[in-house]
Formats: structure tokens, sequence, C-alpha cells
């Protein structure tokens, strides 16, 4: 039995039951409980928060999880990318006040930044000698500068609409991710 954590609901979800669908793999996902069972396929299912499926495959609790490259980043956990699936793709990017001039990097030393991905920026502002005052936030990340909680943001972009509608623009593009 091969056991493959997926993300419960959310994003990533439905592409993840339709890649097992497409290869003729039916799972029952009407009564979603917290593990699943594939017909015809010796497969079970770990619903689970996209967060904590690069652990649960790191411990072998699963055999295989599908999940953003960026939730393997930012947990740091030990296990092996064998596959980009061509669903989910967005970059995480820092963004900052549209009204504000831009010329480079140096405008984060010293300033604000919410994330929800302390470690990947941690990471990036490390290796390019800037010191920021990262603070971290689970959710609704895009409006910590109007809410005069952080300077700027890090946060993940896939359209830009949500940046824009925030009066916030990109100004660097940090980690490309993907479902893998
Ligand atoms: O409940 P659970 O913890 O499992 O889910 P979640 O809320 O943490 O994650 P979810 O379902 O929102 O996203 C799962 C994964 O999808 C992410 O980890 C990424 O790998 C991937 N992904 C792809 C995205 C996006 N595109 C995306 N656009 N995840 C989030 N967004 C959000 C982003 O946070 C921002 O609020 O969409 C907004 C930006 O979108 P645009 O199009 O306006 O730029
Ligand atoms: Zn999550």
């Amino acid at each position: 039995m091969i056991r493959l954590a997926v993300q419960s609901k959310g994003r990533l979800n439905e592409e993840s039951l339709k890649l097992l669908k497409d290869a003729g793999i039916e799972v029952d996902d009407t009564k979603r409980k917290f593990i699943g069972k594939a017909s015809g396929f010796p497969l079970e299912l770990l619903y689970l928060r996209d967060d904590d499926i690069p652990g649960v495959v790191a411990d072998g609790s699963a055999d295989i999880g599908i999940v953003g490259l960026n939730e393997i980043a930012e947990t740091g956990a030990d296990v092996e990318v064998i596959r980009k699936l061509g669903f989910g793709k967005c970059r995480l990017s820092l963004a900052i006040p549209k009204s504000m001039e831009y010329h480079g990097l140096e405008w984060f030393e010293g300033k604000s930044i919410a994330t929800s991905y302390p470690s990947i920026l941690h990471c990036f502002l490390y290796s390019k000698g800037i010191s920021s005052d990262i603070r971290e936030i689970r959710g609704s990340v895009e409006i910590a500068p109007a809410a005069g909680i952080a300077d700027s943001i890090f946060d993940i972009v896939s359209s830009g609409g949500t940046l824009v509608s925030n009066g916030l623009k990109e100004v660097e593009t940090v980690f490309e991710s993907s479902g893998v």
C-alpha cells in the first residue's frame, strides 16, 4: 500500500485528485475523511493542510506527497522532489506600497516585512547582506502595509491582482514555485 499525502482543501486539492483520476485511479473524495482509499489500486490518501505535507513525507508517515515547492523550502523538510506537476504555479515576491520609489534591494534595509514565509525570506536577505525586520503573520499578509503592521510584504503572487488591489507593487521575485 502506497500512502500519498494531498491537500485536503485549497488550491492544490482539485488538481492533485485530477492527476490521480487521469492516471485511472479512482478515489472516493465525496466523504472526505482524514484517510481515503483508491479503488482498484493499492493507494491510500492522507488529506492534510499543505503546511504539514513535507513533514509527513520526511518522517515516513506518508510515502509521497503533492505540495507546493514553497512549502518544502519553508519547512526545510528532508524530502526529494521527484517531479514538477505543472499546476499551482506561483512566485514568492517582495512588494512595497506603489507610491514608493524603488531603486534596489537596499530599500529593505531596516524596513519591516510581513510574511508567512519567514525562513525563505531570511535566507534570501541574508545572502544579499540585507538586514530587515521580518514579521511573521499567518494570513492576509497583503493588508499589512495599509494596516500599519509592516512597511512591505513578502508573499505568494500569481496574477498580481491581489497586490494591485491592495495598492502594492512587486519589486523583487525571490522564489519560483509550482506543485511538485
Ligand atoms: O489550508 P491549507 O494550509 O492547506 O492551505 P493554504 O491556505 O495554506 O494554501 P492555498 O490553498 O491557498 O495554496 C496552496 C498552494 O498553492 C500554495 O502553497 C502555493 O504553492 C500554491 N499557489 C499557487 C498559491 C497561489 N498560486 C496563490 N495565488 N497560493 C496562494 N495564492 C494566494 C496568495 O497568497 C495571495 O493571497 O493568492 C493571492 C495572490 O494571487 P494573485 O493571482 O492575486 O496574484
Ligand atoms: Zn497552508
